[in-house]
């Protein structure tokens, strides 16, 4: 489901969030904190920061018996700060108005929404957003906000609600205002007593089913005071809770003040429900996670007898009548057993196979297009040792298969694999040769014809999947190339060599005088480079140098994204660049979604997996390496020069274990262990806590100027989260 809101596109197939900046003296829950500039900007870009992707304006308070505002004095509050978020802000801007000519001063400002609690009822209203391409969100309320809650009654209060809503959009359509700009709003809160508000909540997929993006407002709203008997400022976790719910029920934008908790919970609601969605309830997987279906080579679900049944499941789902699949792996002894277990499973579903051999998973990706196979799969297990193992499918376009395909493979794996009879079998060919599309693909991201003659280049590909193109690319491309890293034997994939163990890189980068090393991973998707004095550039300092270049060259797009953990240094750099950065969740998934919602070109994490979005679709360790070499050829400058604009501060990381996992920054006296470190950091330090997604540890990260200071504060907030852990 898409929603064009000005020159952005949404795709809503993953709920986000409105942050909500109320510029008004009396607003029912922040009144008058954000009313100056400077604080609004402020709060604007805390919340994008925070992963809104909208942030909604208000200049009049519509909370129940707010006194209506003269429209001069809504433009004098609203116009200017809209000016000014239009012009800095990487997110779209909405305007919470009813005023026809506040959303005309509002759009001719750069708003990109009006969001309109009236549902554009006021005259002149539909009229004042028809001619542009904004977004509008028509919301339903009964009466006034002066009195709509004395006494609201409906007869059938979904029908009623779900009625206006409809009546609303054909007004709108009837007008010439497409579909793809509207969303509706039930008005939780607005004209509606305690029972209205949770009907509409448990009824919300039947509004959904309309097809229009729902958005709920729910935020601090005194129906949570109404069930919890918390006043206003202390309603976060009844807030949090109605948007998981609503999203869980179909909502696409929930609106909120608290925006970082907002979106934690929601990102969380979406994970544990496998990102995918049945109807308008997530639904759980059993195998896929995030990279596929991983484990230990022996245990379920690694076994050839779950491979073939797993390939079977495929191939029903993606090649129901016959069709094509390539087939790619990297170097792990336990690759054999795989590539042949999915072999069979695909020729006996009728399926023809093309077997690649060891290939980096970005090459499968775009390998998949080029032979126009109907799906992809990979078996990998990334930067993981040799026993462990994994295999993921890519669709048709290279990219990873929507969630409704995963769940359908999900509901075909307890079945045998079918056999068709002899005559319908597939036929498996080996197209070893084929790599060498890859690899002049990869050739052809460099500029015009521009060649790397000149440079010399260690290239370690930790004895994985890259191991026979990456070196290759490089040396038809003129650089003289020592290789390392490029003799797997099966069981020494990562091992002592690649991205994960830099140091094999770093001393012989050094010791051949090279002019840089390219340090790749198992699967060829993560990167890690070192300079000419054999010092690592890790993903942080290669994120920079490449956002500095296409700054340079006028080719940056958006903001760049990291992560939580990425180094503060990489922030402040981009910041004196006036680079827009944002930080996304620990993940690449994350980081894609983030650079997607605000048409960024560059991110990644420190870890080495970077997206270069202007040449590639996925995170490609020698494509990036490519672009990196691209900025030294073209600037004759060594890549020590290059990183130093950013100084990489410090960091400590310290992974408690703890008997069970607990949200430790909440424990009041981690709280405080916190707010002393962060008081004594300044601006220039950070601290991030969270705990690990799959073990009962409590990750601890520090980071300032001074490496003492950042080790002793760390230790000082492990201690404190040791002391506060819960017993098993
Ligand atoms: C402005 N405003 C206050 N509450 C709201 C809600 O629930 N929805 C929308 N769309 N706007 C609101």
């Amino acid at each position: 489901m898409r929603l064009q809101c000005g020159r952005h596109l949404f795709d809503l197939d993953a709920p986000i969030v409105m942050g909500i900046l109320n510029v008004t003296p009396d607003s029912f829950s922040d009144g008058g904190r954000y009313a100056g500039l400077p604080e609004a900007l402020a709060q604007a870009e805390r919340m994008a920061g925070e992963g809104a992707a909208i942030i909604d304006v208000g200049g009049e308070s519509t909370r129940p018996g707010a006194a209506p505002v003269a429209v001069d004095e809504e433009l004098r509050r609203v116009i200017p700060v809209v000016e000014r978020l239009a012009g800095s802000l990487v997110v779209p801007v909405s305007v919470d108005t009813r005023k026809p000519a506040v959303m005309r001063a509002a759009i001719a400002a750069g708003a990109s929404m009006i969001n309109d609690v009236a549902a554009l009822r006021e005259p002149g209203a539909i009229d004042a957003v028809a001619d542009s391409d904004v977004a509008v969100c028509l919301m339903h309320m009964q009466g006034e906000p002066r009195t709509m809650q004395q006494l609201p009654r409906y007869g059938d209060v979904l029908s009623e609600v779900r009625g206006f809503l409809r009546d609303r959009v054909a007004r709108c359509v009837e007008a010439g205002i497409a579909r793809s700009r509207l969303v509706v709003d039930p008005g939780f809160g607005f004209g509606k007593a305690l029972e209205h508000n949770l009907e509409l909540l448990r009824r919300l997929p039947e509004i959904a089913a309309d097809g229009i993006p729902v958005l709920a407002g729910l935020s601090r709203k005194s129906l949570i005071g109404q069930l919890t008997r918390r006043d206003n400022g202390d309603r976060l976790a009844g807030s949090v809770a109605l948007a998981t719910i609503a999203v869980q029920n179909g909502a696409r934008i929930v609106r909120a003040h608290d925006v970082g908790p907002t979106v934690d919970a929601l990102r969380i609601a979406m994970a544990a429900g496998g990102g995918r969605r049945t109807g308008t309830i997530a639904m759980t997987s059993r195998y896929f996670g995030t990279d596929g279906v991983r484990g230990r080579v022996g245990t379920h679900p690694m076994t050839v007898e779950f491979a073939l049944r797993l390939a079977g499941a495929a191939a029903r789902v993606l090649a129901p009548d016959g069709g094509r699949v390539l087939v790619g792996k990297d170097t792990r002894l336990s690759g054999y057993m795989f590539e042949a277990a999915l072999e069979a499973g695909f020729v006996a579903a009728g399926v023809d196979v093309l077997l690649a051999g060891p290939l980096p998973t970005p090459g499968i990706a775009y390998l998949v297009q080029r032979l126009d196979c109907d799906f992809g799969a990979v078996i990998s297990a990334s930067h993981n040792l040799f026993d462990d193992n994994g295999i993921k499918f890519f669709d048709r376009s290279g990219g990873k298969l929507a969630d409704d395909l995963e769940e359908a493979i999900e509901s075909h794996l307890d079945e045998p694999a079918p056999t068709r009879e002899s005559a319908a079998l597939g036929r498996a060919t080996r197209v070893d040769s084929e790599r060498a599309l890859y690899q002049s693909f990869c050739a052809s991201t460099l500029p015009g014809d521009m060649r790397l003659g000149g440079l010399k280049l260690v290239i370690d590909c930790a004895n994985g999947a890259a191991y026979k193109v990456a070196p290759r690319v490089l040396a038809d491309l003129d650089a003289e190339i020592v290789p390392i890293g490029c003799s797997p034997n099966g069981r020494n994939i990562n091992v002592g060599c690649g991205s994960t163990s830099p140091e094999l890189l770093k001393l012989t980068v050094a010791g051949v005088r090279a002019d840089a090393g390219i340090g790749l991973d198992g699967d060829g998707d993560r990167l890690v480079m070192a300079d000419h004095l054999g010092r690592a550039v890790d993903g942080d300092q290669l994120l920079y140098v490449l956002a500095k270049a296409r700054l340079a060259a006028g080719d940056l797009k958006g903001p760049v994204v990291g992560t939580v953990m990425s180094n503060l240094g990489l922030e402040i750099a981009l910041k004196d660049l006036g680079v827009p950065f944002l930080r996304a969740a620990v993940g690449d998934r994350h980081v894609l979604q983030l650079l997607r919602t605000h048409g960024g070109v560059l991110g990644g994490e420190a870890s080495g997996h970077l997206l270069c979005l202007d040449k590639t679709t996925t995170g490609d360790g020698l494509i990036v390496a490519l672009q990196v070499l691209a900025v030294m050829k073209s600037t004759g400058k060594t890549l020590a020069e290059l990183a130093a604009g950013m100084q990489r501060f410090p960091q400590q990381l310290i992974n408690v274990r703890v008997a069970r996992r607990f949200d430790a920054a909440r424990e009041p006296s981690v709280a405080a262990a916190i707010a002393k470190v962060e008081k004594s950091l300044g601006e220039r330090g950070r601290v991030v806590l969270r705990a690990s997604g799959t073990e009962p540890l409590i990750r601890v990260m520090v980071e300032g100027e001074d490496a003492q200071a950042v080790g002793r504060h760390a230790a000082t907030l492990a201690e404190a989260v040791r002391a506060a852990a819960p017993a098993a």
